[in-house]
């Protein structure tokens, strides 16, 4: 346990100042019916308990980002990411932060969406007035867990957030290390190809609800599902 609980903090060090920082943030605690109920900081929501194998489940979200051609955005997330470094994923993931106030409003999951608006801008340089709360798709929340590297890992309530819009990107290099369109009709191909694994997140959604929801981008009210919570 001490080893494990030991290698955690060396790795904090070690890590990427802004990375480390960013473990300061605090992310909001819910219940397995995603209600609110507390606060902690990213490193204590993301660090493995050693001696359960578990982590704490909280609030998190996934953009899937499309131009209006259709094609889907991926980013490659950079090697001094602390959790999941150097892997395939969506166009941007996050946590609501529970010390902004705003971002705890769950009405038409407002917090989620000014969540989301300020971490696109952050990764990947979309300006925030090319983006509204009000454009996201919301479509539904999945429930899951992944121990990461053991040490570092994710348990989660996302949120599925799609996005149909042509932006402005100027990726941060802290953050993503390679970003790029994908055709509908490549994805299982270039997938197969990737010289990087993917997050589990992505490779779960991808997997098992992704395909359809992406056939069906013009339709996506048909596929909203904001009362069940589904679990993989
Ligand atoms: C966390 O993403 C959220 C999900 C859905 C995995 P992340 O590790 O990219 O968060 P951050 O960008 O805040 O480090
Ligand atoms: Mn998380």
């Amino acid at each position: 346990k001490q080893k494990e609980t030991a290698a955690a903090a060396a790795a904090l060090e070690s890590h990427d100042p802004l990375q480390a920082h960013a473990m300061k943030e605090q992310c909001i605690l819910v219940d397995e019916q995603d209600k609110a109920i507390g606060a902690a900081s990213k490193a204590d929501c993301h660090r493995v308990d050693p001696e359960t194998n578990s982590l704490k489940l909280h609030r998190a979200f996934s953009v899937f980002l499309f131009n209006t051609k259709g094609e889907m955005l991926i980013q490659r997330r950079s090697l001094q990411k602390i959790t999941f470094p150097d892997t395939y994923t969506n166009a941007c993931c996050s946590h609501p932060l529970h010390d902004i106030e705003q971002e705890r409003l769950e009405s038409n999951a407002q917090g989620v969406r000014l969540a989301a608006q300020r971490r696109l801008n952050y990764e990947l340089g979309i300006p925030t007035e090319e983006i509204q709360p009000e454009d996201f798709h919301y479509l539904t929340r999945i429930h899951y867990a992944h121990p990461g590297d053991g040490i570092w890992g994710e348990h989660e309530i996302d949120y599925i957030l799609f996005l149909k819009k042509d932006v402005t990107l100027k990726p941060n290099d802290n953050e993503v290390s390679e970003v790029r369109y994908l055709k509908r009709a490549e994805i299982d191909d270039v997938v197969s190809k990737f010289n990087a694994p993917m997050t589990p997140w992505f490779e779960l959604i991808l997997r098992h609800r992704l395909k359809q929801w992406w056939d069906n981008l013009h339709k996506l009210h048909k596929f909203e599902d904001l009362q069940k919570i589904q679990r993989f």
